[in-house]
């Protein structure tokens, strides 16, 4: 029997197929983006990272809200997933005033209509974690959207739902991260229907390319924090001088095996697996 995969997209670090009626393939490639631009250098393993810290949070988080996930792959950088009716809003948890959020707040003294302290720095702690909705964007950057607006695309009850849920998963992930040094600044979760309705978490959970991770250890509000997995790649790009239009520079080795430890340490340090025991076996490390 042959199994006739189809394609159906690319991200920009990642594919996704069409396995049957009911299932798609999600595959995490070891490229890298930097200021928006993919970079000609791959990552070795990024992808299996990614991958590995996505179902690790599934797992861990199932109690909290059934996920799309059916089955890693062997190679590690593959899930097999639920097909779900996605979701047309994005849902962003922040604990901290960054990117987008930082720039609302300087601007308007809110973030996505809800108002906060005054005097608040860059990156500082909110002083509750907020659900800051956004559209998704066909092209280009999303846009954030008051809590009413992302209501009335998905509706009120479901609204509701979607808030108490991410705030749930957001408060889950921050404290087993806080434990561990690293601290979750925001994260994005996509949401999908079931085939009975049911709201269910799908695409990627929890990893270094839908969060912002930043080394407690190096925390310091007042600026930008360094992230923990491209600040060496950021700062090659920076020291360059390039424009950070297409394309990107090549990445010298020294970088390339710099981030790729900072993406095994987070994986390690999230998960409490050892990332060479994961390649060996990637289900059986997870269990
Ligand atoms: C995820 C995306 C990627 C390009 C659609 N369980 C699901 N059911 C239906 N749709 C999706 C999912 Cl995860 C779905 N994306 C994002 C991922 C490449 C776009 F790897 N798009």
């Amino acid at each position: 029997m042959t199994e006739a995969v189809v394609h159906l997209g690319s991200g920009k670090v990642r594919e996704l197929y069409g396995l049957d009626d009911e299932r798609l393939l999600l595959t995490a490639s070891d490229r890298i983006s930097t200021f928006d631009v993919i970079l000609p250098t791959e990552i070795p393993d990024k992808g299996r990272v990614l991958t590995g810290l996505s179902a690790f949070w599934f797992a861990r988080t199932g109690e909290l809200i059934p996920n799309h996930l059916l089955a890693l792959r062997n190679d590690g950088r593959s899930l097999e997933c639920r097909r779900l009716e996605m979701l047309p809003i994005e849902c962003v948890v922040r604990g901290y005033l960054a990117g987008s959020g930082w720039k609302d707040y300087r601007e308007t003294g809110s973030v996505c209509g809800r108002s906060l302290p005054v005097g608040l720095l860059e990156s500082d702690r909110l002083p509750e974690p907020l659900l800051t909705p956004a559209t998704k964007a066909r092209s280009g950057h999303d846009e954030n959207i008051d809590a009413t607006a992302a209501a009335a695309i998905v509706g009120a009850e479901l609204y509701a739902e979607v808030e108490r849920v991410a705030l749930a998963l957001y408060r889950f992930a921050s404290a087993h991260a806080e434990r561990r040094g690293i601290i979750l600044a925001d994260t994005k979760f996509e949401f999908g229907l079931d085939s009975e309705r049911r709201l269910v978490l799908g695409d990627e959970a929890l990893t270094p390319d839908s969060s912002r991770f930043w080394p407690a250890s190096e925390y310091a509000p007042g600026g930008p924090q360094p992230s923990y997995d491209k600040q060496y790649v950021r700062d090659y790009c920076e020291s360059l001088g390039w424009d950070k239009a297409e394309p990107g520079p090549e990445i010298p080795t020294d970088i390339v095996s710099g981030t790729r430890s900072r993406y095994v340490e987070a994986f390690e340090l999230l998960t409490g697996i050892a990332f060479t025991d994961y390649l060996a076996d990637p289900q059986v490390a997870l269990r």
